[in-house]
């Protein structure tokens, strides 16, 4: 079975509908007023944490996640429809990180939580909002805006309360198997388990989770074996179990083991912790008691287990209920915001000096908004960018009647204010 952990996507929120440009037609009215609706709203893409999957294998082999367009809006007045959200279920644990701007956008740590990735665009307003006293007939309406499009890596830290770490063939999977509701493969040789897998463990009403993790070996913070990627999904556990082959020279097992905990995250080494000195079927009682004596010394409870014989399991699962901290509220990652930058406008001549040039957030937005073809749109822009400025700006840097105007790509003519403002009515 394949195991995903790790998965870059790219979500897209589908673009906004656009205004509807329409007149009402009726049949003793042939010039009817304006009644174009607002563009329907584009999807969003959504990630949900869901209860029955461990991880991100459904969503491999594909990379778009696009939400619906919104519809155009329609005459007499009717929106269009919304477009379609999307919504990606993934396992508890996940986490979803904008790779260009390093921003955790989700971190999903409670069944049913759900966040957005990549919001839809807005749908523009048709001809029938543009109509006043000077303008009784607009045959332009405003266009929708693309959706939000964004680079993420999911990434999945299992939220298990219980983590099992030991060397390869510990016996972790056994146990796992012994105590938990999971079926996880089992077999006489190293790195059995390739991927974690999870177990539900019950007593009475109370429950919780554990997980193994492929085996850890010496060097495992150099690139060693399987294990280094897989301690990221212990490190959210609440209680860390070593797991010791009573066999395999134990003490010398776990301080190597801790040696790489450490240098994975020192923070490890501070979480309650027990030892279960497992295999104990293979040595005789004395020699079982000597080992545990010898391994109290770390100052962790230690439990010597028969994972394949069932020896000392009750005792070991009433030992992880008493250990376990009271489940305290996972800390989400640090949530970094994106920054939008305003820029106010401004004028300048272009670089081959023969035009000018005009920037502005606000102004680019709107600018995008309409369609720069639609002679009725841009007398209507041209009324906006009085409003906002820019005729003050480029006479100040000094722009001539006639002059070339670009903003956001779109040319257009400047004119004196006054001459415009004649124009206009
Ligand atoms: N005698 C004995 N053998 C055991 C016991 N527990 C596990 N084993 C055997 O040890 C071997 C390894 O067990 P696994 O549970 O696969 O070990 P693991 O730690 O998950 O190993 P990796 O997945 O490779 O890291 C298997 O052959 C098990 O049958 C035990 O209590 N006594
Ligand atoms: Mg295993």
């Amino acid at each position: 079975m394949a195991f995903r952990d790790v998965i870059d996507i790219v979500a897209q929120g589908g673009k906004g509908g656009d205004g509807g440009m329409s007149f009402l037609r009726l049949k003793y009215m042939p010039k009817g007023g304006p009644d174009g609706g607002q563009g329907g709203k584009g999807g969003s893409v959504f990630i949900e944490a869901i209860d029955d999957i461990t991880s991100l294998d459904r969503l491999i082999g594909k990379r778009l996640f696009k939400a619906g367009t919104g519809n155009q809006g329609e005459g007499r007045n009717k929106a269009g429809k919304d477009g379609e959200d999307l919504l990606i279920q993934v396992p508890v644990g996940t986490t979803a990180i904008d790779m260009d701007t390093g921003e955790v956008v989700a971190d999903l740590l409670q069944v049913g939580q759900r966040e957005t990735l990549a919001k839809g665009g807005l749908g523009g307003r048709g001809n029938a909002s543009f109509a006043s006293s000077t303008r009784q007939s607009p045959r332009f309406a405003e266009l929708g805006t693309q959706g939000e499009k964004r680079n993420l890596r999911l990434e999945l830290r299992m939220i298990a309360d219980v983590g099992l770490v030991g060397y390869p063939n510990a016996g972790k999977s056994s146990l796992l198997a012994a105590l938990s509701n999971a079926k996880p493969e089992i077999a006489s040789y190293p790195f059995t388990t390739l991927s974690p897998n999870l177990g539900v463990i019950e007593q009475g009403l109370e429950r919780f989770t554990m997980a193994d993790i492929p085996g850890i070996i010496e060097d495992a913070h150099k690139g060693k074996g399987l294990g280094l990627e897989f301690l990221r999904h212990i490190s959210r556990t609440r209680l860390l179990v070593y797991v010791l082959d009573i066999a395999e020279e134990p003490a010398e097992t776990f301080k190597s083991l801790q040696h790489e905990l450490k240098a994975y995250d020192p923070l490890l080494l501070e979480r309650s912790s027990l030892i279960v000195l497992n295999k104990i079927d293979l040595a005789n009682a004395p020699e079982v008691k000597e080992i545990s004596d010898g391994l109290s010394s770390f100052g962790l409870p230690v439990i010597a287990v028969s994972a394949e014989e069932g020896q000392n399991l009750e005792h070991l699962k009433e030992v992880l209920f008493s250990l376990l901290p009271e489940k305290t509220a996972l800390e989400p990652l640090a949530r970094t915001s994106k920054r939008v930058e305003f820029e106010p406008i401004r004028a300048k001549r272009d670089l081959s000096g023969e035009a000018w040039v005009v920037t502005g957030t606000e102004l680019e937005a709107m600018i995008s908004r309409f369609d720069p073809a639609n002679p009725d749109a841009v007398n209507y822009l041209q009324g906006f960018f009085k409003g906002a400025g820019v005729y003050k700006a480029l006479k100040k840097a000094g722009a001539q009647d006639g002059d070339d105007v670009i903003i956001a790509g779109a040319v257009f003519e400047y004119f004196d204010e006054e001459k415009t403002k004649e124009e206009s009515s």
